[in-house]
């Protein structure tokens, strides 16, 4: 272990010592030799459970608290000093009276218990670009997550030996009492505060709490955007190489998105795809006047239910082996882990995500939780891009926007210009899914997939898009996608997952100005043989369907955009003169 000579790191970690009374402090340097001994540990307490090192090397099992599944929106805050800044749509508490409410809940929560203190990088350590953050934890699960999802240990501390900043954040599981959990942020002050939860996106505190959250603050402050997006790589036959970046909310595919598996038509003709990160996307205008995108975490933290060699073999691949597994089923024959949607039979001799004995007998109960997860490292991802390691941006040439919506928006839609893409992203909406505590299956609006993640106020959000916008010379072009789209009986009409390359094609040709669209009051939507639908069985009348904007169900999606709008109370013009001009053109 390096010695850290940082004043301001020993100051902090001192003053989190004395508030949360830890029996010792534990620095993690990284090392095996460190990571093996807290596995070991935590296997011992019955904390972890090693896998079948045969079938499943490096892989570990863990449980969280029956009620601490998800994110929880409700307790998450943004606590500044004035309310203006967090805005309508984030839990806003004043600063100093959230930091006294967290300084209670904190005064000794790390009795008896090690501190550790996790030095991480965002980022490839020392990259241009990638950011540090400390995190003091009582939990072993947290700092064997963080491993996998940042880059940890003796690297980082050398960087904040020569001095570089860093964002605070301390997490204590406490009593994982769900009465007494919060996930505050204090973006003024670089500080992040978790307490009472061990579900990984209220307690990895580099990702939707930094990298997002504050990363998003960061951004608007310094230029840059940090955003809830995926980042891929589409290879044509003739080996040129483009860049598409997409956001959707949580749990509607942007991890088997990010690991598309080219359709056999597809690959026949020479197309392939990598992976440069499945999640949260840093950008920033580079000298050309384009716009460059980053991955800046290390792993997935991807949900398992679902997951499988037809939706995403890449995903269930790096899943093979040093890789955490939370809230998903075991089978007990053979110490491996099983859930819903995998293709392979249940087990017969299983346990449920709540430790019960399961076999898949009765159908009401699941034996993974739906928002079970698997923490993997991105190396083991068969189609990770060369791209991702060396930690620099890729030019951006296709911003995708979709939701998971039954009817209303089409396969594909294309912006205007840059500000009608900030429109099309404002007005995001998707059925709410499991990532996230309440009910699920709920229409609501989810700007950019940032309702959840945005740590200022959403109207300077849209702003700060617009402003982006104008730095750029060579700005990416904007589409809307929506893979969801269901017939009047409930079936999905797009088939979906590989497929899904069909769409962003076209997209591609569209910004070589070269696929054809007809123009509709929504955007530019693809003629019906500009789609390279090879292979599909598609009648007619579906394509029709995934391609209509209706107007009459338009008519009514303009209230709910409209009333989504009063909600956000301010919004910059360019925003309200495209909801104006839709409601014309209908
Ligand atoms: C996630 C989420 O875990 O968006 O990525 O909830
Ligand atoms: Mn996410």
């Amino acid at each position: 272990m390096i010695e850290i000579k940082n004043q301001k790191v020993i100051d902090w970690v001192n003053e989190c010592a004395s508030l949360t009374k830890p029996k010792e402090i534990l620095w993690i340097d990284g090392s095996s030799e460190q990571l093996e001994a807290l596995r070991k540990e935590a296997c011992e307490t019955g904390e972890l459970i090693k896998l079948n090192e045969e079938k499943l090397p490096g892989c570990y099992y863990y449980r969280t608290d029956p009620k601490d599944v998800a994110r929880d929106e409700k307790r998450t805050v943004i606590a500044t000093e004035r309310r203006e800044d967090a805005g309508p749509t984030n839990n806003w508490v004043q600063k100093d009276e959230m930091y006294a409410k967290m300084r209670t809940l904190f005064d000794g929560s790390m009795k008896g218990r090690t501190m550790y203190v996790i030095p991480y990088s965002m980022g490839v350590v020392g990259s241009e670009f990638a950011k540090i953050g400390i995190e003091i934890t009582d939990s072993i699960y947290v700092v064997l997550n963080m491993n996998i999802m940042t880059r940890i240990g003796d690297p980082v501390i050398e960087e904040l030996n020569k001095g570089a900043d860093f964002i605070k954040c301390l997490h204590s599981k406490a009593e994982v009492n769900a009465e007494k959990k919060y996930i505050a942020h204090f973006p003024e002050d670089d500080t992040i505060w978790s307490i009472n939860s061990a579900y990984g996106g209220n307690v990895l505190l580099g990702k939707k709490c930094f990298a997002l959250r504050i990363g998003s603050w960061l951004g608007r402050k310094e230029g840059w955007m940090a955003e809830h997006m995926l980042i891929l790589c589409i290879e044509a036959p003739n080996g040129e190489k483009k860049y598409i970046s997409a956001a959707f909310p949580s749990a509607c595919g942007k991890t088997n998105l990010a690991m598309l598996i080219p359709p056999k038509h597809l690959q026949e003709k020479g197309y392939k795809v990598y992976t440069i990160g499945d999640d949260i996307a840093w950008r920033r205008v580079g000298a050309d006047g384009r716009l460059y995108a980053v991955n800046r975490e290390n792993g997935f933290f991807g949900v398992a239910p679902g997951t499988n060699s037809k939706s995403n073999n890449n995903a269930l691949m790096t899943t093979k082996k040093n890789t955490i597994y939370t809230n998903v089923c075991r089978n007990l024959d053979d110490n491996t882990v099983w859930w819903e949607g995998l293709d392979q039979p249940a087990p017969t001799n299983g346990e449920d995500w709540l430790g019960r004995p399961w076999n898949g007998e009765n159908a009401a109960e699941k034996g993974a939780h739906p928002n079970s997860r698997f923490t993997a490292p991105a190396e083991n991802c068969p189609s990770i891009a060369p791209e991702f390691f060396t930690g620099e941006g890729v030019p951006i040439s296709a911003i995708i926007f979709g939701g998971r919506r039954a009817k209303a928006e089409p396969l594909i839609c294309q912006s205007r210009d840059w500000n009608h893409g900030v429109f099309l992203g404002s007005k995001m909406s998707s059925e709410t899914t499991a990532a996230a505590n309440g009910a699920v299956g709920v229409v609501r609006y989810d700007p950019m997939a940032m309702l959840p993640f945005c740590g200022y106020n959403m109207s300077d959000y849209f702003q700060h898009w617009i402003d982006m916008g104008k730095k750029m010379t060579n700005p990416p072009k904007i589409f809307n996608v929506n893979w969801f789209r269901k017939d009047d009986e409930g079936h999905f009409i797009w088939p979906g997952f590989g497929d899904n390359l069909r769409a962003l094609l076209w997209a591609l040709d569209r910004c070589d100005g070269k696929a054809d669209a007809v123009e509709t009051p929504l955007g530019y939507v693809p003629t019906k043989d500009s789609l390279d639908l090879e292979g599909l069985d598609l009648t007619d009348q579906q394509l029709d369907e995934l391609l209509t904007v209706d107007r009459e169900t338009w008519k009514k999606e303009l209230e709910g955009i409209k009333e989504w709008y009063a909600k956000l109370g301010r919004l910059p013009k360019e925003l309200t003169d495209s909801l104006e001009r839709l409601e014309n053109e209908l």
